[in-house]
């Protein structure tokens, strides 16, 4: 780690105290005019950071700037982690991720960005990613040849994303089976899980799991397409959460429900944030639309709905559109 590193460490664990040069400069053993030049280079980076003569320095407590140190200054089991990887624009973190997996990442290797420019969706759809306002990640996860459900780990991303924010933000956001979560009725983050096979055994070695949430982009700017279906968090006046803070619960969570699917039992929390079950839906399934009801969520993350003919089928993958009566 760097001195510029470990000072943003030590800044982002002490968010909004001071930490006087003196000390900085005896913890890392360099002087206090390599402290200040440092602090200097952060604050070029953009970090609000307050100088004040004979206390210190204080990174201000709405600093809503990413990065490993600020994601792992919030986490009370950094361990679970291997590896954070920041970037300030990558195309798009699950190819970041990919590339990742061909030199052999370790489980839980999380990949973030500020913005991506080929953000995506399903389908080839496209994932809009601006910067500054934004939660863009990839968690990588191993899965040692072991046949994991991917729709389980989506549903599983889902619960960790609810979870997080009721904790962190106090808001109440729902669910929509697979891979979306909205709040008042719009979307605010897409989950996107993609598999890794081995060539050679032809085994599945990988699952990525990106994650997308819109943290703090004004509905305004959301391109016309998407400007009355999306929404964000809005987070919070007088940043009282960062995306930091978020992250650090997402992930936390996402650890906790993939390494004990069992025992956390999330299904049950992905039925109850469901805001489809019980609604009249249509889902296209080879280019023809078929109108039904969805009337449950089994343990496999399936979705059963009833058609009209009284008789229940399971997806198990594809996109409902919830119909307004
Ligand atoms: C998704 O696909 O919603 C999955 C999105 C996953 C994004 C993350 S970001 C980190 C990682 N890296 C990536 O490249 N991707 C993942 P889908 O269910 O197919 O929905 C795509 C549709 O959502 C688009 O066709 C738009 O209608 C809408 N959409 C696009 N951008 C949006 C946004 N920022 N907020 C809300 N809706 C959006």
């Amino acid at each position: 780690m760097t001195s510029k590193e470990a000072i943003l460490e030590m800044l982002e664990a002490g968010k909004g105290k001071f930490l006087s040069g003196e000390e900085i400069a005896a913890k890392l053993n360099i002087s206090r005019n390599a402290v200040w030049k440092n602090i200097n280079s952060l604050k070029n980076d953009g970090y609000a950071i307050d100088c004040v003569r004979n206390k210190g320095y204080l990174m201000q407590k709405n600093n809503d700037i990413v990065s490993p140190q600020g994601i792992f200054a919030n986490m009370k089991h950094p361990e679970k982690v291997s590896k954070i990887l920041y970037y300030d624009c990558v195309t798009s973190t699950n190819s970041v991720a990919r590339l990742l997996t061909g030199e052999g990442a370790q489980d839980m290797t999380v990949v973030v960005s500020n913005t991506q420019t080929q953000g995506r969706g399903r389908m080839g759809r496209a994932f809009y990613s601006p910067e500054n306002t934004g939660i863009y990640m990839s968690v990588i996860l191993k899965t040692d040849g072991k046949a994991e459900n991917p729709l389980l780990i989506t549903t599983a991303a889902c619960v960790a994303v609810t979870r997080a924010i009721e904790k962190v933000c106090g808001l109440s956001p729902q669910i929509k089976w697979v891979n979306d979560v909205f709040l008042d009725g719009r979307k605010i983050c897409g989950i996107l899980t993609e598999g890794i096979t081995s060539i050679e055994s032809g085994e599945l070695e990988y699952v990525i799991s990106g994650i997308g949430i819109n943290f703090s982009t004004d509905r305004e700017k959301f391109p016309d397409e998407i400007k009355k279906t999306a929404g964000s968090l809005y987070c919070l006046p007088g940043g009282r959460v960062s995306r930091n803070m978020l992250i650090a619960a997402v992930l936390e969570n996402f650890e906790q429900l993939c390494r004990n699917p069992k025992a956390e039992n999330f299904m049950d929390e992905y039925r109850r944030h469901s805001m489809i079950i019980g609604h009249d839906i249509t889902f296209t399934r080879k280019n023809v639309t078929y109108s039904a009801k969805a009337v449950g969520i089994d343990d496999e993350g399936g979705l059963t709905v009833l058609m009209p003919d009284g008789k229940e089928q399971t997806l198990n993958s594809g996109e409902v559109t919830v119909r307004r009566v």
